[in-house]
Order: C-alpha cells, then structure tokens, then sequence
C-alpha cells in the first residue's frame, strides 16, 4: 500500500525524477527523501525539487537505509556504535579534479584510538582524501600516497570546527581549529585531487565504498561537512567557525548535498541555529 502511495504520488508530482535505480518521493528544504525502486521505475530528466510542497502534507520524513535524501541544515550525523557497516555517503556535485580544496566540518568524539572524519576514496587511491584522528590526538591528512601531521590538541565531547586546505600551486596544507590557523606544511603541490571518487562518514575506506574495519569508524557526532574547490580567506573560515550564516561549500554544501546512509546512522536536529 505504502508503495502504491509513493509511486501514485510519484505519478502525479514527479513523473520525471530519478537517479539511476532511485526515485525522489519528497525533496524539501527540510524533508528529503528517495525511495530505490527495484527494478528502477521510469526515470525521466528534471529537476526534482519542483512542487516539493505540494508533498510535505502527504510524506513525511523516512529514513530508510541505503536511499538517497538530501539536506542536511541543522542536522548532525550521529554515530553511537563502533561498527564496519554504518556510514553515510555524501553525493558531492561533479568535478573532474581539484587543484586546491578548503575542507571543513564540525566534530566530537571522545574515542582515543585512530578514526576517520572523512574518508574520499577513488578507483586508484583509497585514500585520495582522508582526514583520519590519530590515537596521540594529532590529526593526519591522507593526500594519495603522502601522510602530513598536524599536531593538535585532543580531541573530546566538545564539537570543533576543523578545516584544512591545500592548494597545488604552492603545495600548502594548512588545518584551521575553531577559526585559528595552524602552521602550514608543503606538500603533493602540482598534483591534483581526481574526481569520481567516494565520500564517506563513519567509515574508513580502503577500496571504494569497502574493507572497512569497525576499530577505524567514528564513534560521535558530525556536522557541517562542506567541501570546495578553493582555498577559502582566513576571514572565510574564521566566519564559518562561528557557523549557521555562511555560505556552503561548493563540492559539498551540508545544507543540501544529497546523502546515502547505511545502517542505522541517527540524523539528528542540533538546534545550533536556533536563536
Ligand atoms: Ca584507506
């Protein structure tokens, strides 16, 4: 019944939407979600938020595992269980490599072992980006084949805004703490990030999308993940260490990227906006 719901709706308001193999049913500033059909019902293109509205009276939010929603404003990743098999999935807008990048999220963890924030992974690199907490609190970022530490304070129950970027002109990394800038190492300068890889939260990949191991996932909380593929002005990130006014990243905007969870991932509101 529930089925023959969504596909009625599916008919009258969204004839044309899909994702390969995924349908949207409902796709809100707020409420967002797609249900997989299988095999994949008839996908036309358009544009998938059209008349949005006309659904929220009729669905309402669910949260099934392995289908595609979108948004996440005011809303935090919440991982209560060291697992290998819960994650999310950000689906980033399409680019075919980076030469620079300005990555940043909000964190807390009172796990004391390594663990993955972010983990990109491509067909060649497993970790072509991943932003991995090491067990002596320093955090590491994973460039391809290179490792660069930043010695930084420990991590705790207390969320943080963490950035780091690179650009490959000049080969700078430089990680930002609560607006407060590191000190920058060189390095993988005239390289490029390549595109068409795999972002994941929670877990830690060694092949796209696999060979997780449960003692490398994220135990806590995680919001504000947005990606560009720029270096961002000290005053930009200072800003955005103060959240809930600025502008979204431009690869990944938390505020609207469309997302995939696997497993039982709580999305939780954080109410960090609200005044
Ligand atoms: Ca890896």
């Amino acid at each position: 019944m529930g089925y023959l719901l969504i596909q009625l709706i599916q008919d009258i308001y969204f004839p044309a939407c899909a994702v390969v193999g995924v349908t949207v049913v409902s796709v809100s500033d707020e409420l967002c979600q797609c249900i997989k059909t299988d095999p994949p019902v008839q996908s036309k293109p358009t544009d998938c938020r059209m008349k949005n509205f006309l659904l929220l009276g009729l669905v309402s939010c669910i949260i099934l595992p392995g289908l595609v929603y979108g948004g996440l404003s005011g809303k935090s990743l919440v991982f209560s269980t060291q697992t290998d098999s819960i994650y999310v999935k950000l689906l980033p807008n399409e680019f075919s490599q980076l030469s620079a990048f300005t990555l940043c999220l909000r964190a807390a963890s009172e796990a004391k072992r390594g663990y993955s924030l972010l983990s990109y992974a491509t067909a060649t690199k497993d970790n072509e980006l991943l932003l991995w907490h090491n067990e002596d609190t320093r955090l590491s970022l994973y460039f391809g084949s290179n490792i660069y530490y930043f010695a930084l304070p420990e991590t705790d129950a207390l969320l943080r805004h963490i950035c780091v970027s690179w650009e490959s002109s000049t080969g700078f990394i430089t990680f930002w703490l609560n607006g407060v800038r590191s000190l920058q190492k060189v390095g993988n300068s005239g390289e490029v990030v390549r595109g068409g890889g795999t972002f994941i939260l929670g877990q830690e990949q060694d092949r796209v999308e696999g060979k997780f191991e449960s003692k490398q996932s994220f135990v806590g909380e995680l919001t504000d993940v947005h990606l560009w593929d720029h270096v961002l002005s000290a005053n930009d990130i200072k800003a955005l260490s103060h959240g809930c006014h600025s502008a979204g990243g431009n690869i990944i905007n938390w505020d609207t990227v469309l997302y995939e969870s696997r497993g039982n991932v709580n999305v939780e509101d954080n109410h960090d906006c609200s005044f």
